[in-house]
């Protein structure tokens, strides 16, 4: 071989090599790339779960502020995985988003809607095809979802006006609420709730200023605006952090910054955010309007691994954040949360056996805490407020780590609970609620939402009895009298039957949730009156079933003659549904035992108590009761 033809040999097997070093060289640093990107270097095969986010806007700052607590909550978990998307505040946008995620083959999906109600459709179809989802802040209407988390803005805004209240210190003083998209339900929420508790005070005066978005600029140039008006003005509620923020810049620059003070909401922790400006003095109270990403990422992660103890809604506690407790509200946020397993031990003072769900929330109460762990010391007090109140005391007596109470009616409570809380030991209420005089003497309400459920029933007769020529007659079996479900669930179904002419209630009596009295009270009816009953409403199903007897025995067709709705949605409902002897139950779900234990778990390892906790109930009638029947739970 000529020496040209070997040095061209040569030189093109140095180019050859040059290109695949080159080519490996390139594919070790795209490789570094992709390690680099995603943390560790086995990172895609740690990956177990994909889900998805889909943010309503990044515009807000409360909504950037979720997916970065999301994101941040992430980083703890290498086995999952994020993909975001923004949809601009359009809810056509959205749904595309939705749509790619679901492409992408996420195995869960995190939402919060644009600010209305017409995601809803989107969400239940995703969730009825078996994807998980969890709704964050603004809801959706109706139960088809695997999870609610959000703020209480009504709770916001009434914290927002106790702490106007108390800046004002009882004297007269004129309060500008600065306000954000006046149609944003968040916002009717939270302006309801600061109403609700000014009104109470004539001597506070109180104007409005509305703009478009809660942004900091617009509310800066609506305070310069305003002029002569703020010389009267003592003290300005902003409706989100970035208002409050706007106001103070604008009140500085006026020299008004020392005369007029500002209460604001939501209380961002970034640098000169809401709570740094409660540190400088700037501002005089925050209310927290927490994100609920820390819990949307721990709860999913409960709901991938398929745990018992899921809640179908979890309403956050907001925080009112002054200088005295700023520095211990941000390091709260950074305490990690550890459950050690070790056994608790928890008092449960239960209201009786006065029905089937009563019966079956027991067993649900007992059979959890075996599950999670926990020694139950468990009082029955026969529906005597008094026996609960000396159980309450027995268990303060053993130092027990938790307190649980299923009150038997709502008030009367404040004494012992502030024993409770003197010796330093949280108290749960469940199934019912109490009212307190004073805050915060118990932390958390685990149960249904009763108001709700009356609704409902009436909304059932709305649709299913139609109006007629001659109004409908109405008989009401009530609970016992102050307990929370039966004035609720009065309530709700009032609230809808306002709305529906040709129905009348026109008698009602307390059957105390028992079959017993709910079969005395139609007996006495009989006997007393000519039958003129078109429906009954029953506060439970106990009662319903008494009525049905005392019907039969009277000749009188229960179910055809005389419809009947009741709430709780037991077997035997289903059994008198399945008999066409019951028109409608309204679930009222009493298996609360694993989301109580799980909650009680998360509360001993240091979580924050949500405010509620809401569980899962549907409306079943006799078109679905023989096909339901068999896998009813209680
Ligand atoms: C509801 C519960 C009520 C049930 C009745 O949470 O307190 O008490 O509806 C029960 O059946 O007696």
């Amino acid at each position: 071989m000529k020496i040209q033809e070997k040095e061209g040999m040569a030189m093109r097997k140095k180019i050859i090599w040059m290109a695949f070093g080159i080519t490996a060289l390139m594919l070790m640093f795209f490789l570094a790339i992709c390690q680099k990107k995603n943390g560790d270097a086995d990172y895609q095969d740690e990956v177990e779960y994909v889900i998805g986010v889909s943010q309503a806007n990044m515009r807000e700052a409360w909504r950037l502020a979720l997916v970065k607590e999301i994101e941040k909550e992430v980083k703890k978990h290498p086995e999952i995985r994020i993909i975001t998307t923004d949809a601009t505040e359009l809810v056509d946008k959205q749904k595309q988003d939705v749509d790619k995620l679901l492409k992408f083959g996420i195995d869960l999906l995190i939402i919060s809607p644009c600010d209305t109600r017409e995601l809803t459709e989107k969400v239940k179809e995703v969730y009825e095809d078996g994807t998980p989802v969890i709704v964050m802040d603004r809801s959706v209407e109706g139960f088809e979802y695997s999870l609610f988390i959000g703020p209480d803005n009504d709770m916001i805004g009434r914290q927002a006006g106790e702490s106007v209240v108390e800046l004002l210190e009882g004297e007269p003083g004129k309060v500008l609420k600065l306000c954000g998209d006046a149609y944003s339900v968040q916002n009717q929420e939270r302006i309801q709730g600061f109403d609700s508790v000014v009104q109470k005070y004539p001597q506070i005066e109180v104007s409005t200023n509305y703009f478009d978005t809660e942004q900091k600029d617009i509310a800066y140039d609506a305070i310069l605006e305003m002029g002569e008006e703020l010389k009267d003005i003592d003290v300005i509620f902003g409706n989100s952090d970035y208002v409050a923020k706007g106001a103070y810049d604008a009140l500085e620059y006026l020299g008004l910054e020392k005369q007029i003070k500002i209460v604001g909401s939501d209380g961002f922790t970034e640098r000169e955010d809401g709570v740094d400006m409660i540190l400088d003095g700037k501002i005089a109270a925050m209310i927290s309007c927490p994100t609920g990403g820390r819990e949307a990422i721990q709860y999913a992660i409960s709901i991938l691994k398929q745990e018992s103890g899921v809640p179908k809604q979890v309403i956050l506690r907001s925080h009112t954040i002054t200088k005295k407790n700023a520095i211990s509200y941000l390091e709260d946020l950074e305490k990690e949360t550890v459950d050690d397993g070790r056994m608790i031990t928890v008092g449960y003072s239960q209201v009786g056996q006065e029905s089937q769900w009563r019966l079956a929330n027991t067993r649900s109460i007992q059979e959890a805490a075996q599950e999670f762990k926990i020694k139950l010391l468990f009082d029955d007090a026969d529906q005597s407020q008094a026996k609960q109140i000396a159980a309450i005391r027995r268990f303060i007596k053993e130092k027990v780590d938790v307190i649980v109470v299923s009150p038997v009616v709502a008030t009367g409570w404040d004494d012992v609970l502030r024993e409770a809380k003197a010796a330093g030991i949280p108290v749960v209420m469940s199934d019912r609620k109490v009212e307190t005089r004073e805050k915060d003497l118990s932390t958390t309400y685990i149960g249904a939402d009763f108001m709700e459920e009356g609704r409902r029933a009436m909304r059932w007769i709305r649709d299913h009895i139609p109006a007629g020529k001659k109004t409908h007659n109405i008989l009401e079996l009530k609970g016992n009298e102050g307990a929370s479900p039966t004035v609720e669930r009065g309530k709700g179904f009032l609230e809808v039957l306002r709305e529906c002419p040709g129905y009348q209630i026109v008698y009602s009596e307390y059957g105390n949730f028992t079959y017993e009295e709910g079969k005395q009270i139609i007996e006495e009816y009989l006997q007393r009156e000519s039958w003129d009953i078109d429906i009954i409403f029953a506060h439970n199903d106990d009662m319903a079933l008494g009525a049905i007897d005392a019907l039969e025995e009277y000749g009188i067709s229960p179910g055809t003659d005389v419809k009947i709705i009741s709430v709780d949605g037991t077997k035997a409902a289903f059994r008198a549904m399945v008999g066409g002897k019951l028109n409608c139950a309204v679930e009222c779900n009493p298996l609360l035992g694993a989301p109580l234990m799980k909650a009680i778990r998360d509360m001993i390892s240091g979580k924050e108590m949500p405010v509620r906790i809401i569980t899962e109930e549907k409306v079943y009638d006799q078109s679905v009761a023989e096909e339901l029947i068999n896998s009813r739970a209680y």
